[in-house]
Order: structure tokens, then C-alpha cells, then sequence
């Protein structure tokens, strides 16, 4: 039987979100972590755009989005109903995901790596994506999820970019008035999901023997309250 292979980078939010959505989905993949500054052959010939995640069905099709991985493991399976939230639609969740994926991104690459972009720093984009995070404290102030009562498509699309941000100086991040994005950031790292697709795997070379993911709940499992970089 052969399964979908899944490029994948551990650190990068993008994959982060496509992981997830394969391991709710309980979707098993080959996965091939890959290392950003030497992409694998077999990865651009499939993808040559060049970037992760990139997942490679059995019968060819590559699916080369990462948004578009997470829908493609939902509509196949969706025990925990990421794709029906209680208080939102899915089209809503898509336009949030996407005002994070353009305007919050935007902010925090300038954030995290000024020098790539010529300033001195990045603390006026800190203030910008500030205030886009401001906005989902007041939804969170209102319901624990970004979208109702559980969690949903657009908390497992935009929170691994929320970390990225957070980590960048998590001291001034928990410093600031939204304890409701504080509290939904910490739980998620708190949870088996996270653990599951946080594990690492050396990179990946042609001919080695499959890496199933996602990996078997014990393999996973940590202690509570043990970080993880
Ligand atoms: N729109 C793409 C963006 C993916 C993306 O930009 N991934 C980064 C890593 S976080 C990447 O692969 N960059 C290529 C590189 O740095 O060479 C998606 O949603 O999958």
C-alpha cells in the first residue's frame, strides 16, 4: 500500500499547520523532513516552487498549499469538525486565515527579520501585527476558540504563526493586555496534538526507509509542562 508523501520542515509555520490537520485527520503520510537551504530533488521535481509543505498523493497529484493540505486531510476526515465551527462559517474562517497570512505575516516577518528587509528593526511591525492580534483577543475574550465553542480550521491555520511571533520575544509578548490569546497560545502548546506534530526527524535522504507520521500517541507523549523549541 503506498501513502502520500509529505515534504515537511519542522520549524516552519506553514507545515506546522498542514501536520496538524494531517494528524487530526488521522491521515497517514511518508513524511520527509527536509532542510531549507538544500531542498531534496525529488521534492522540486515534484514542486518547483521550492517551498514546504508539499504533499505528493499516490496517484500523482501534488498538493502544494498548505491551507490546501489541511482541507485536503479535512474533507477526508474531520472526527474533531475543524471545518464546522459552532459560531462561524468556513467561508469566515478562510477570510481570517487569510488576513493573517497577508496582513499579520507580513508584520511579523518584518518583526523577526528586519535585517532581511533593510530596517533597523522590527518594532513598528511589532505595533502593526500587535494590533491584528488585538482583534482576535476580543474574539477570544468572547469564546474560546476562534471560531465558537472548540477548536477549528482557523485556530490550527493561524496559531503556529502566532507562536513564530510570541517567540520572538516571548517576554514583551506575555507582558501585553491579551491574556485570551496568551490563554489559547498556551493551551495549544500544552496539548498531545502539538506534541504529536512537534517531533523531530532527521532529514530525510533519498532511499532511506519510510517515516511514518503522525507517529503513535506514545511516541509523542512527554511530560506536562516540558517545553518544546
Ligand atoms: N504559501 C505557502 C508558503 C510556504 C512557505 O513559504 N514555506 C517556507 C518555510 S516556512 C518555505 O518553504 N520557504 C522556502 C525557502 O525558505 O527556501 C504555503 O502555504 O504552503
Amino acid at each position: 500500500m503506498s501513502y502520500p508523501v509529505l515534504y515537511s520542515f519542522r520549524r516552519c509555520p506553514y507545515a506546522m499547520r498542514a501536520r496538524l490537520a494531517i494528524a487530526a485527520s488521522a491521515q497517514t503520510c511518508q513524511l520527509r523532513e527536509i532542510v531549507l537551504r538544500n531542498k531534496p530533488a525529488a521534492m522540486l521535481a515534484a514542486s518547483p516552487k521550492g517551498t514546504v509543505p508539499v504533499l505528493i498523493l499516490p496517484d500523482g497529484q501534488v498538493i502544494e498549499q498548505s491551507l490546501d493540505i489541511m482541507l485536503w486531510a479535512l474533507r477526508r476526515n474531520d472526527p474533531q469538525a475543524w471545518l464546522a465551527p459552532t459560531g462561524s462559517s468556513l467561508a469566515s474562517m478562510l477570510t481570517l486565515i487569510e488576513a493573517c497570512e497577508t496582513h499579520f505575516k507580513c508584520h511579523l516577518d518584518r518583526y523577526k527579520y528586519p535585517q532581511r528587509f533593510d530596517l533597523e528593526d522590527g518594532l513598528q511591525h511589532r505595533e502593526l501585527a500587535a494590533e491584528w492580534l488585538m482583534t482576535l483577543e476580543q474574539i477570544l475574550s468572547c469564546t474560546p476558540y476562534l471560531s465558537g465553542t472548540h477548536c477549528a480550521l482557523a485556530d490550527m491555520a493561524i496559531i503556529p504563526f502566532v507562536r513564530q511571533f510570541a517567540h520572538t520575544d516571548f517576554a514583551w509578548f506575555e507582558m501585553q493586555a491579551w491574556p485570551h490569546v496568551l490563554r489559547w497560545l498556551e493551551n495549544w502548546k500544552q496539548s498531545d496534538l502539538f506534541a504529536r506534530v512537534m517531533n523531530k526527524y532527521a532529514p530525510w535522504e533519498e532511499g532511506q526507509a519510510a517515516v511514518m507520521f503522525p507517529p503513535p500517541m506514545q511516541v509523542a507523549h512527554r511530560q506536562p509542562g516540558t517545553a518544546i523549541p
